[in-house]
């Protein structure tokens, strides 16, 4: 039986792919909250395909508990944030889970950690655990580091076709992990040491971060000067080996805003790159808070409240807000004592900001300028209702109209 531990954005879906092939499987989380909607047959977040694999993985009987298990495999799917301070990765969720899994395990158990650790993390605080439990690891414990790779947005359909890293101590329990995660994933499954798989993960998510970075700068270049930035990037990626990715107001998510800071906060003196790539990503918020008053006096709009911010999650057609741009530049906003912007996105139900709308027509109605911070498809469904709108374009999506960009 495998007993997931932390049932949240990643842990979910991973138990109820296990248990609809065929795994024994418990999921724990300490939200007994989350645990009685589970059992209550609700899932907690949307996500394409969530439901169905949800149905699928009850049927072959999933059990959701808040209890620590007694079992041969634990996999650990707990949030790894960062410390603002120091930059480093705050292992504290994971070294918690560990220390519950100690007080319950059986010798030769195996430990899985998906959540994502900058490298030597689980030699510097996990092994410890583990160690000072009486266990000695290798031996009576097997360490496996299998950290996850798929997208919101996309999840069930990356779960079972993205390529995955293992890494452990002994390349038996590598395998044996391997095994497992084979009987969904029908990708190429490599098996490593911990190290390489901690930093191939957060190496990944840098790349990404620092090539968004790339992208962002060239839209702070070219709003200097005048000169459209999508059509410069849609030119020279017509180059054979270039590939410029997309500016945007941000980079929000738990994974690209926040891996990459793991290796400033490991590595300060040599992360020259992407410090710089995180720092410029983190400005992009204010960027657009400052091109929002520069239209609104184009435009003679006196008043904030003229003004709507389109999407509050930090990508589209997700219902997460983690790290969101929209979360931060309202932060910003609230900083400098100047709220008032209204606020709109589909997938938000419930009230989570001042000034926050439920229903898109009721929202345009009120405001002059709108600003699109997050491309949902119902934004592109309804773009004829924004032709008497001034609109702030942060995703580039709109093609007509008194359209700016950032
Ligand atoms: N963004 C841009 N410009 C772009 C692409 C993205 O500004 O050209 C912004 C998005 O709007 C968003 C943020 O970056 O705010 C991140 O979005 P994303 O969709 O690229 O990535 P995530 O954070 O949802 O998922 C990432 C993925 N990692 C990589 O692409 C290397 C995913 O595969 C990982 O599993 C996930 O992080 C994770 O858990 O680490």
């Amino acid at each position: 039986m495998v007993n997931v531990i932390g049932l949240g954005y990643i842990g979910l879906p991973t138990a109820l792919m296990l248990a609809s092939h065929g795994v024994e499987v418990i999921g724990t989380d300490y939200n007994q909250e989350l645990v009685a909607t589970l059992n209550a047959g609700k899932t907690t977040f949307k996500e394409k395909g969530l439901d169905e694999l949800f149905q699928n993985a009850l049927a072959s009987g999933v059990k959701f508990t808040s209890e620590y298990q007694v079992t041969d495999t634990y996999i650990v799917s707990v949030p790894t944030p960062y410390d603002k301070f120091s930059k480093k990765v705050d292992a504290s969720f994971v070294i918690d889970a560990v220390k519950e899994i100690m007080r319950v395990c059986p010798k030769g158990a195996t430990i899985v950690v998906e959540s994502t650790v900058s490298p030597g993390t689980i030699d510097k605080y996990v092994r410890p655990v583990i160690e000072t439990n009486g266990f000695k690891t290798g031996e009576d414990i097997n360490l496996v580091h299998a950290p996850e790779r798929i997208i919101p947005g996309n999840m069930v359909y990356e779960l079972l076709h993205n390529n995955r890293t293992i890494g452990a101590d002994d390349k038996t329990i590598g395998n044996k992990i391997k095994n497992l995660y084979s009987s969904f994933c029908l990708g190429d499954i490599v098996v490593t040491d911990i190290r390489t798989a901690e930093m191939t993960k957060v190496v990944e998510n840098t790349f990404r971060a620092v090539n968004i970075a790339f992208a962002n700068e060239l839209a702070k270049i070219c709003r200097h000067d005048d000169m459209d930035v999508y059509e410069i990037i849609n030119i020279c990626n017509m180059h054979p080996r270039v590939n410029i990715l997309q500016p945007g107001p941000g980079v929000g998510g738990h994974c690209i805003s926040v891996d990459p800071w793991f290796l400033v906060g490991d590595y300060p003196s040599i992360t020259k790159v992407i410090n710089q790539s995180m720092t410029i990503n983190d400005s992009m918020p204010d960027f657009v808070l400052n091109r929002i008053y520069e239209i609104m006096q184009e435009n003679n709009i006196n008043d904030i409240d003229r003004v709507g911010l389109y999407g509050l999650t930090y990508k589209e057609n997700v219902d997460d807000m983690r790290e969101s741009p929209t979360l931060q530049l309202l932060e910003s906003q609230e900083r400098h004592l100047a709220p008032g912007l209204k606020v709109y996105d589909p997938f938000i139900t419930s009230d989570v900001v001042k000034n926050q709308y439920h229903d898109l027509d009721a929202f345009l109605s009120e405001i002059d300028l709108v600003v699109i911070m997050v491309k949902h498809d119902e934004i592109y469904e309804n773009s004829s209702k924004l032709a008497n709108k001034i609109i702030l374009d942060c995703q580039n999506i709109i093609k007509s109209g008194n359209v700016y960009h950032i």
